[in-house]
């Protein structure tokens, strides 16, 4: 199954958010990440998105949730595994780069109308602190029609 990675960078009740300007998920507000590649453990991947786009070292990761996102009716319909992390650590400001335009929102404050479909789901558990699994049925990409998420302490 393909592997992915998204970053919640903290920084006190701010979380770090990036608007995609293009490829999957244009439009939408989303935290840094993308696919881990061959030969390249899940962590070192989420720290090289990080870097590539926007400009980040981070150092301590935290591990709080797996989901897979399972889409139907699309052009390539599939599964994909997506490792979510959060981490305090880290100096310095984002850029924007080609692919990413950054901005620190309040948490209270999330973009949800405006983010996959998904993160109304998990979002609200992990500013709960809760770490957890999650599966979601898409039809298209904007419409979850199945979806189911449990605590879990192995993540
Ligand atoms: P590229 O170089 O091939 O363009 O892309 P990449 O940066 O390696 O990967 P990507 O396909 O742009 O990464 C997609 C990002 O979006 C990755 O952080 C995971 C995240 N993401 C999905 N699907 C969903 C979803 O349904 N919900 C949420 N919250 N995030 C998602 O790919």
């Amino acid at each position: 199954m393909r592997v992915l990675t998204l970053i919640f960078l903290r920084r006190g009740e701010e979380v770090l958010l990036g608007y995609k300007k293009r490829g999957f998920g244009m439009g939408q507000w989303n935290g840094v990440g993308g696919k881990v590649e061959e030969g390249e453990s899940i962590e070192d991947g989420a720290r090289r998105e990080t870097l590539e786009e926007v400009g980040m070292k981070i150092g301590a990761l935290n591990r709080f949730g797996i989901i897979q996102c399972d889409y139907r009716n699309v052009e390539k319909p599939g599964v994909i595994e997506i490792h979510l992390f959060d981490t305090h650590d880290f100096s310095g400001d984002p850029i924007e780069t080609e692919e990413i335009k950054p901005a620190w929102y309040e948490v209270s404050e999330f973009p949800f109308d405006h983010a996959w479909p998904d993160d109304r789901h998990w979002v609200p558990w992990y500013l709960a602190g809760k770490k957890f699994r999650g599966y979601f049925l898409f039809d298209g990409y904007d419409t979850i029609t199945e979806h189911e998420l449990r605590e879990a302490a192995d993540v």
